[in-house]
């Protein structure tokens, strides 16, 4: 009942702009345990799980898989973890996403990493990457950009009017990228 509540980061931005590749740096450096939303889904699809049509149909449009979804397989991956820091990274996509994960879980973010990116730079890595993902196609990626303007920045809106967000500038390599976010978690306001 007084258990302490975990430290949660919300790790955000478009398609392609790093998120996965910079959560694996964050974890080697800062004790983290990374959860992908993404990731979590995929698992869950390939599970055989009786949702994992639903899914699996969702995610080929580029939807946003409902909340109780999500937020279940979030809940038992932090259960499972033992650590008492996430990276949750993918999640909340837009404002229903945002409201359940605080009304049910009861936690904040300690505060959010939004990596910013042009689109054409991220379709081009995405694009480039070549692991199969199903929504790796030019169709899905035109809908999950769309998906991302109108529901997911203006998750980011609302965490910047709380002066949660820490805006990266993701379009640079990746050790660039990297130096960013190193100076944001060793920032003593954090
Ligand atoms: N790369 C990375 N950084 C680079 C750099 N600085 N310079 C050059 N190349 C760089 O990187 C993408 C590619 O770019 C890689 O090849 C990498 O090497 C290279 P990655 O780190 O994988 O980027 P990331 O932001 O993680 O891209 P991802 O495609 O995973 O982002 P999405 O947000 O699109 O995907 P996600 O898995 O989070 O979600 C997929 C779908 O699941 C959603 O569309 C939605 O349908 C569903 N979903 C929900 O419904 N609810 C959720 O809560 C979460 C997901
Ligand atoms: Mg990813």
């Amino acid at each position: 009942v007084s258990e302490k509540k975990p430290t949660v980061v919300f790790v955000l931005g478009g398609p392609g702009s790093g998120k996965g590749t910079q959560c694996a740096n964050i974890v080697q450096h800062f004790g983290y345990t990374h959860l992908s939303a993404g990731d979590l889904l995929r698992a869950e699809i390939s599970s055989g799980s009786e949702n994992g049509t639903m899914i699996q149909n969702m995610m080929k449009e580029g939807k946003i898989v409902p909340s109780e979804v999500t937020i279940k397989l979030l809940q038992r991956a932090m259960t499972e973890s033992g650590n008492d820091r996430f990276l949750i990274d993918g999640f909340p996509r837009n404002e229903e996403n945002r409201a359940a994960f605080e009304d049910i879980t009861k936690i904040e973010p300690a505060f959010v990493l939004f990596f910013d990116c042009s689109e054409e730079e991220m379709e081009r890595r995405v694009l480039n990457r070549n692991q199969g993902r199903e929504d790796d196609n030019i169709e899905t990626i035109r809908k999950r950009f769309k998906v991302f303007s109108e529901s997911s920045l203006p998750v980011i809106e609302h965490y910047k009017s709380r002066r949660k967000v820490r805006q990266i500038d993701a379009g640079r390599p990746v050790e660039e990228v990297f130096e960013s976010v190193k100076a944001v978690f060793t920032s003593k306001n954090e």
